[in-house]
């Protein structure tokens, strides 16, 4: 029978649950189990639905114990970055975790830098700063958040809450702590500096765990719940990003990555962090790589605005879906752009009226079709993309010949055009998975 591995990949549009069977020298990845992820807003807050995640998790996981034709190895989860949530010295969880796109940071940033200045943060850190980082989070839970400043006992990144939920066991993923702007870019642990400066308590975090640490196994009420055995779970490289970067097998130094789906990241494996001035000038953070190197990288807010166009063209009762989008936009060849980094693509209520009006106000011209909307988008991605091509060659000093692009975006194939087209570059098309696989490779130990 074939070996496998469970690997959950929860991104900001989907979760899925990936079983990585073994095939001679080679994995396959097979899709068992796909859930939405829908992020709900309460009373003005934005939480991610933790509890509707965790049971999808289990549903998957009912449907692995099923199956005879795998021998089920271990398995690993990954999420998206900076989010988590605290528990209470009993162990249970006080919050749900908030969204990184919900707005309760913008109130405590003066305040933080009033402690500890942006620049001091990122020669300290190498994390780039933006309202979602986790020291903000932590920031104004501790200090706003009347429940969590009494009771919050721990800190849970996202993926180690769920391990926690699956085998109640606390640690915290290096390369998941690595997007909190809390860990000192040297020594990859948490700053000494930075929780004295904050008053952040040290016992508020848990022991951090290196990608490929056995945490546990299934507790026995998930195995019970689940008919699965007393399965080993693996703290992989549990940031999606750091696991989409070991799945997009990159061999050569001055290759970059391009992680395309909700957001798109572009960037570099080096082996030590860029701090300067230029470095922090151009928007790039220094995050952990699954290998215990650095990902030098830029945070792009990337196919978020085309799944919020398409969201507002279905509230309106048009049922279209990407490649329809797409499709439009292939016939649209006008060159306005929207700027993909401006604040007000984060979280508008009405995406498309955003883009329409960012186009007027910029070019004076109000677009109408659908696909000219795309395009703008389209237009925006590419500009950015080159843009952060040429500072990476400035800041390593040798050109780049290839982009390896990965992720739910490589289902685009217009979008793997206007990568080709605006940057110039060889465009390799990987994986749609990587994250997914990358989790696989590192329960492996082939990473
Ligand atoms: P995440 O992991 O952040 O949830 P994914 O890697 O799944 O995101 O990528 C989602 C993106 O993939 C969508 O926003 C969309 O741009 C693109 N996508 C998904 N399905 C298709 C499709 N059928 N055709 C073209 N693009 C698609
Ligand atoms: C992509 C991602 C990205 C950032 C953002 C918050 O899913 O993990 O690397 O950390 O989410």
């Amino acid at each position: 029978m074939n070996k496998a591995y469970i690997a959950f990949d929860l991104g900001a549009s989907s979760g899925r649950l990936m079983l990585g069977i073994e095939k001679g020298e080679t994995v396959e990845l097979e899709e068992v189990h796909r859930f939405p992820n829908d992020p709900v807003t309460i009373g003005g807050t934005m939480y991610w639905d933790i509890p509707r995640l965790f049971h999808e998790m289990k549903q998957g996981l009912k449907k692995v114990a099923r199956r005879t034709d795998v021998d089920i190895q271990s398995m690993g989860i990954d999420t998206w970055g900076v989010d988590g949530a605290w528990i209470d010295e009993d162990g249970q969880m006080i919050n749900l975790p908030i969204h990184y796109r919900d707005g309760r940071t913008g109130k405590v940033i003066e305040e933080v830098e009033g402690l500890i200045d942006e620049e001091m943060l990122y020669t300290l850190t190498g994390i780039q700063k933006a309202n979602f980082n986790t020291i903000y989070q932590m920031y104004y839970d501790k200090k706003y958040n009347k429940v969590i400043k009494e009771h919050g006992y721990k800190w849970l990144f996202m993926p180690d809450l769920l391990g926690y939920f699956f085998t109640g066991n606390l640690y915290n993923e290096a390369t998941v702590a690595s997007t909190s702007g809390l860990l000192d870019a040297h020594t990859r642990t948490y700053s000494e500096e930075i929780f004295n400066k904050l008053g952040f308590k040290r016992e508020w975090m848990n022991e951090l765990v290196m990608p490929g640490t056995k945490i546990g196994t299934l507790s026995q009420a998930i195995q019970e719940e689940t008919g699965l055995g007393g399965l080993p779970v693996i703290a992989v490289a549990s940031h999606d990003t750091a696991s989409a970067v070991a799945g997009a097998k990159i061999e050569k130094e001055n290759e970059l990555y391009l992680v395309c789906g909700t957001w798109c990241l572009m960037g570099l494996e080096v082996g030590t962090p860029y701090l300067t001035k230029e470095a922090q000038e151009a928007g790039f953070t220094n995050e952990g790589s699954a290998k215990g190197k650095i990902r030098l990288l830029k945070n792009i807010n990337g196919l978020w605005i085309l799944q919020q166009l398409k969201k507002c063209l279905n509230d309106r009762g048009l049922p279209v879906d990407f490649p329809d989008i797409i499709a439009e936009a292939k016939e649209s060849n006008h060159t306005y752009a929207i700027d993909i980094a401006d604040e007000r693509f984060m979280a508008p209520i009405n995406m498309e009226q955003e883009i329409i009006k960012a186009c007027e106000e910029v070019y004076g011209v109000k677009l109408t079709r659908i696909g000219d909307i795309a395009t703008a988008v389209y237009n925006g991605l590419g500009k950015l993309y080159k843009e952060t091509v040429i500072q990476f060659e400035a800041l390593i000093g040798e050109p780049i010949t290839t982009i390896h692009m990965v992720g739910g975006g490589t289902k685009d194939q217009h979008l793997c055009q206007v990568v080709s087209e605006m940057t110039g570059k060889t465009v390799i098309k990987g994986t749609t998975e990587a994250s997914a696989m990358g989790n696989v490779l590192l329960q492996q130990g082939s990473c």
